[in-house]
């Protein structure tokens, strides 16, 4: 077999091309990726779609291996955004009962059964607009305690300000989560009380600051495809792209402008996460929300097709997840293992384009993992 052709050629006209060898995607993060050339990518024949994105996947990740995360709403419900999808707006009878931050010894015994249940990163979700100054000690001391657990954190509190990023930093968070959930231009049908420019403008930020960046949105909210692509074209072009990238089937939620929006077929929910693999081909891709709607097939696809993440246990914020029997299950039909925390830090470490072969940083990252292996 010769391998020749460069990725773009095998991405966007690949039932003519050759394979590409892999180590020809070695160095291929773009930042300047056009709409055409992105809708082509997700729309050519599905096998050939498949196939480049599993290319690139092999390329850059050991493909069977899956990085989990565990959620915890660590502050629920009776939130002042107006987003057309989440059972936590106040502006929707969703029927949920709002309650207040949880308590941060609380939060920790929650993170010590999720790393004994095999999570890598503990991510805490707040239904906020922003966070308020007075929450912060709170908040950073969830961060700092669970990081001392020797888990990877991650938080998701809306938007940020730039003091909030520095104070979150200096604690230790590893990851913020920010979604820019859909397209531009069809944001707005979705959310009113704030900007797609807004979450740009958190995104940067965090960045900033030194914070991985995870960012991604939904699939389902009466988007079109072109909606779809364009949407990880933003994150594609944006200066770094995301250390994680979820991609979400949207729960729909009684009581939600969008409870009763059309079923997205759930080849083109694969078609998505294979766009995201090639457009963005070191970020983890996270198959996030909905899979307790979908068959083993479609999360095997979704696999193949270059997602290396999951959400693990019974929950999400406030909605039901497969559950470790499940993922166990699959794992185990699927020939699938769970990425440990020390091959998640070498991995992160070569995200970085041009990365030499060891760093400080990756070596602090594998001296926090074993500490906390010891501790
Ligand atoms: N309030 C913060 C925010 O909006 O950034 C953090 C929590 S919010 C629930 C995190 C993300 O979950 C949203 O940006 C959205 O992408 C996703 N999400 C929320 N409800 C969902 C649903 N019903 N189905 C799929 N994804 C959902
Ligand atoms: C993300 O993209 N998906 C997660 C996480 N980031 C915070 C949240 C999914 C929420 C699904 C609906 C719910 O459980 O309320
Ligand atoms: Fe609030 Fe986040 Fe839900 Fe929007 S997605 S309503 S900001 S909790």
């Amino acid at each position: 077999m010769t391998f020749a052709a460069p990725l773009q050629t095998l991405a966007s006209a690949p039932t003519t091309a050759a394979p590409a060898s892999p180590a020809s995607f070695q160095h291929d993060v773009r930042h300047d990726w056009t709409s055409a050339e992105a809708q082509a990518i997700y729309h050519q024949p599905f096998n050939d779609l498949l196939f480049a994105a599993h290319l690139v996947h092999r390329a850059h990740f050991k493909p069977n291996a899956i990085q989990k995360s565990r959620l915890l709403s660590i502050k629920t419900g009776g939130c002042a955004e107006d987003c057309g999808y989440c059972s936590q707006s106040a502006h929707h009878a969703s029927g949920l009962s709002a309650s207040k931050l949880m308590e941060v010894e609380r939060v920790i015994e929650e993170a010590r059964k999720a790393k004994a249940a095999g999570a890598t990163r503990y991510c805490m979700g707040a239904a906020w607009r922003s966070p308020k100054a007075r929450d912060m000690a709170q908040i950073t001391a969830m961060v700092a305690g669970v990081k001392a657990l020797g888990l990877e954190t991650c938080m998701t509190l809306g938007m940020l300000d730039d003091t909030q990023v520095v104070e979150l930093k200096s604690a230790g968070l590893d990851y913020y989560n920010h979604n820019i959930d859909t397209s531009k231009a069809h944001y707005g049908n979705v959310i009113t009380t704030r900007t797609f420019a807004d979450r740009l403008e958190t995104l940067a930020r965090v960045r900033e600051a030194g914070i991985n960046v995870c960012s991604g949105g939904i699939v389902g909210l009466g988007e079109t495809a072109a909606d779809r692509v364009d949407m990880l074209v933003t994150l594609a072009n944006l200066p770094e792209h995301p250390g994680s990238v979820p991609i979400n089937m949207l729960i729909a939620i009684p009581g939600t402008p969008l409870e009763n929006v059309a079923k997205v077929d759930p080849i083109d929910f694969v078609r998505t996460i294979a766009t995201a693999r090639i457009l963005m081909p070191k970020s983890y891709v996270r198959l996030s929300a909905g899979r307790t709607g979908m068959s083993d097939e479609t999360q095997a696809l979704c696999f193949f097709a270059g997602a290396n993440s999951i959400f693990a246990g019974d929950t999400l914020l406030t909605t039901d997840n497969p559950g470790e029997d499940a993922d166990s299950a699959l794992f185990a039909k699927l020939g699938l293992e769970t990425m440990r925390a020390e091959e998640h830090c070498d991995q992160a470490h070569l995200r970085r384009s041009n990365a030499p072969a060891e760093d400080e940083n990756m070596s602090s990252c594998r001296e926090d993992v074993a500490d906390a292996a010891t501790a």
